[in-house]
């Protein structure tokens, strides 16, 4: 049975509730948002794909040899002084800038953490932020965010490069001794993640699987322009720049409409070609797909072979240097994903999503199976997947939204099992926009969520200015994450409607008004942020 869910605003102190002509302004019909997968959509996924081990090459010993250089100075600083390198990564979008801010900001200026027990139980006597330590990284700023979110009460800015911040915790041991713990964060994008398991691929293959996924829907669609050009090129016929500036063009262009909102694909190497920075029109930036047998060699001068050259460019200026200077240096990961955008957008968002987090677990494999040494391997023993933006939910569905998440990523996990990690799931909102109530309706009592939307956002035909309060009935998950899986409801998502039609499931809000008590710096309400740091940091703390 479907559920009826309805929003309806109010003015800011509840009165418009009861003002009839206020009510019920739009239907929110989430069940059948969820309960929606027919097939599955997916063939050709990272985790399924052939796994070719890389032969023992020059390039893997010049590569083994920069890391074990690299894993022996980390060593050195590592034996002065504990430091553990957390990985916060996560798609564009998906809370990465927020979660970090929050978490600093807790750290340092007395939030409310009560199950990250070294804190709760008075065992962290304080939280500074130390300076920067890798010269080539940028900061993370911290300072910047932190006065948009309170002081301004919007969003940080969206960031797409990778940066870093030191943060030392002063804690007294469980045994009573005195101690310090570095705790290096390093922010960056989910999209260079997913570039990981290039590594591993040849051209041919990195072909055959993209066309394969460009040929299902929603994908295809997108692709009809791309796909037309790619139809006039020959791999064997003579190389030729101009072609290949207009086909990279052309699969750019089909990978970012993939990105849009609407749609909100997640599986979309190579990442650097929606976010170049630096890179922007370099040769290792320009190659696409061709039709080309995934067994055959490519002739020489040949469109094919140019392909080829600039697709191992990629991985030696792009992916290796960041598997070398970042990722094999982490201890501890936390995979940020937006689930509620995936379902906000429909079945193959989901899909997608969960093809993404498999791809993402793999890279913890690839590290351990391609480089040989003990040394070389990435240290990570912890990665939490988090769904972000709870708030937007009733406490009701948290269980549940971590659940659909947890069967997310629960096949990857099994598969992955070799990595060696621990890995567990949260639901979590790192800045808590929302508040809650019990609206009645009738003689039903809704549970519903408070919040500012942002100025611009619309409901129902509703433009709201950025100052209204609204209350929301935002639904429930279903009870058994499975039916979200396997359901035969064919919602289709946002995906389907014009952008100008779109129905979005979940309103933007702004973050929270938070008042000061004397001259006291206001702790930022959260949800789960503190289980999240007991799982990643609270072992170091004991
Ligand atoms: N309500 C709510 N919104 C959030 C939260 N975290 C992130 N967002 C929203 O998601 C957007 C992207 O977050 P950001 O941290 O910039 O993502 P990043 O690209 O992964 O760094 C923000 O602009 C907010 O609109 C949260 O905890 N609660
Ligand atoms: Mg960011």
């Amino acid at each position: 049975m479907a559920l009826l869910y309805r929003s309806f605003w109010i003015d800011a102190a509840f009165n418009s509730l009861l003002r009839p002509e206020r009510r019920w302004k739009y239907e929110l019909d989430f069940h059948q948002t969820v309960a929606t997968f027919v097939t599955n959509p997916f063939c050709v996924l990272p985790a399924r794909a052939p796994r070719v081990h890389m032969a023992f090459s020059f390039q893997d010993m010049v590569e083994e040899a920069r890391l074990s250089a690299r894993a022996l100075m980390d060593y050195g600083e590592h034996f002065f002084n504990p430091t553990v390198r957390l990985g916060v990564t996560g798609l564009s979008r998906a809370g990465k800038t927020v979660f970090i801010t929050a978490l600093i900001h807790g750290l340092t200026r007395g939030g409310r953490f009560p199950v990250f027990e070294a804190y709760a139980s008075g065992r962290i006597a304080r939280a500074h932020l130390a300076p920067q330590p890798d010269d080539a990284v940028p900061r993370f700023a911290y300072e910047n965010h932190l006065r948009a979110l309170i002081e301004e009460r919007r969003w940080p800015n969206s960031t797409v490069d990778i940066s870093e911040l030191r943060l030392v915790i002063d804690y007294q041991r469980q045994n009573g001794a005195d101690r310090n713990l570095t705790l290096d964060i390093v922010d960056y994008p989910g999209e260079w993640l997913l570039d990981l398991p290039l590594l591993q691929k040849s051209y041919e293959q990195w072909s055959a699987e993209s066309l394969a996924l460009s040929r299902e829907a929603p994908r295809a669609h997108l692709a009809t322009e791309w796909h037309a050009h790619l139809s006039t090129l020959k791999g064997e016929a003579r190389e030729d720049e101009q072609a290949t500036l207009t086909a990279a063009k052309l699969f750019t262009g089909y990978l970012r409409a993939c990105r849009d909102e609407r749609f909100a694909m997640s599986l979309l190497p190579p990442g650097r070609f929606l976010m170049p920075g630096s890179l922007a029109d370099t040769p290792a930036l320009t190659f696409a797909p061709l039709e080309v047998p995934a067994d055959g060699q490519a002739p020489v001068g040949s469109l094919w072979a140019m392909m080829v050259r600039r697709f191992e460019a990629y991985k030696d200026v792009v992916v290796r240097p960041f598997f070398r200077e970042h990722f094999a240096r982490l201890d501890r990961q936390i995979v940020l994903a937006d689930a509620l955008a995936a379902f906000n957008s429909g079945p193959e968002a989901l899909h997608d999503l969960e093809a993404a987090l498999a791809g993402i677990l793999d890279c913890f494999r690839i590290g351990r199976s391609t480089f040989l040494s003990s040394l070389f391997r990435p240290r990570i023993d912890r990665i939490l997947f988090a769904a972000t933006k709870a708030d937007h939910l009733h406490h009701s569905s948290h269980d549940r939204l971590e659940a659909v998440l947890r069967r997310a990523v629960a096949r990857a996990a099994t598969r992955a099992e070799s990595t060696g990690a621990e890995i567990d799931v949260v639901a979590l909102a790192a800045v808590r926009a929302t508040r809650e109530a019990q609206v009645a309706h009738g003689r039903d009592r809704l549970p519903s969520i408070l919040g500012t939307p942002t100025a611009g956002e619309s409901a129902g035909g509703e433009f709201f200015d950025g100052n209204t309060e609204v209350a929301t009935f935002p639904g429930d998950l279903p009870a058994d994450p499975e039916a979200l899986f396997n359901g035969t409801d064919a919602y289709r998502g946002l995906s389907t409607g014009a952008a100008e039609k779109s129905d979005f499931r979940f309103l933007r809000f702004r973050p929270p008004k938070l008042e000061r008590e004397r001259t006291e710096e206001p702790a930022l309400p959260h949800i789960r942020l503190d289980r999240a740091l007991q799982f990643l940091i609270g072992d170091k703390l004991q």
